[in-house]
């Protein structure tokens, strides 16, 4: 079973376990992914966000979907691109990691990641692209759950990437 697939849509959109957002320490909404999930999910996401204190770069925390066809939303903080001599391909990748373990210990069947930190906190695209492909395999290799890892690209360059990449 092909248990990685690259989507071109709107994340909202999609009835799986999890989506994950590419979200902020706050923790509490944004732009971007963010703002479109928060919309989307209605004004009780926020609230049961209020109750989750922040969280740090590479950090992931759970909460339900609300009115979102996804069952649950994973919030994890990407790092900011500053040069990136400052841990950003670790922290990139425990973004990931720490998303997947959420949903391994949650047996959930299904997740699907936007690409995290390629918008606003400018992270190179080719490197996210890798650094999750890879971080996603890796997972795959030793845990059952997720069974499927859905990569959903908003836009044209990032879906080129990870198709050719794929
Ligand atoms: N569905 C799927 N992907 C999307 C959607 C959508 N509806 N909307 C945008 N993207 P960004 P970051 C893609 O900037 O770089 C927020 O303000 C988009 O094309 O959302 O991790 C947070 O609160 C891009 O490829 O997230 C943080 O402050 C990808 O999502 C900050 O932005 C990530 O872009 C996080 O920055």
């Amino acid at each position: 079973m092909n248990k990685i697939e690259l989507i071109r849509e709107d994340i909202t959109k999609l009835e799986v376990d999890a989506i994950v957002n590419a979200a902020n320490k706050s923790l509490l909404g944004g732009g971007g992914v963010d703002g479109a999930i928060h919309r989307a999910a209605g004004p009780y996401l926020k609230k049961e966000c209020e109750t989750l204190g922040g969280a740090e770069t590479g950090q992931a925390k759970l909460t339900k979907g609300y009115d979102l066809p996804a069952s649950y939303v994973i919030h994890t903080v990407g790092p900011v691109w500053n040069g990136g001599n400052n841990n950003e391909e670790e922290l990139l990748e425990k973004a990931y990691r720490n998303s997947l373990k959420l949903a391994a210990m949650n047996e959930f069947e299904t997740i699907a990641f936007p690409n995290i930190s390629t918008g606003v906190y400018h992270f190179p695209r080719e490197l996210a692209a890798d650094i999750a492909i890879k971080t996603v395999r890796d997972f795959q290799q030793d845990n059952e759950f997720p069974r499927k890892v859905y990569f959903v690209c908003f836009d044209d360059d990032n879906f080129n990437i990870y198709n050719q990449k794929l």
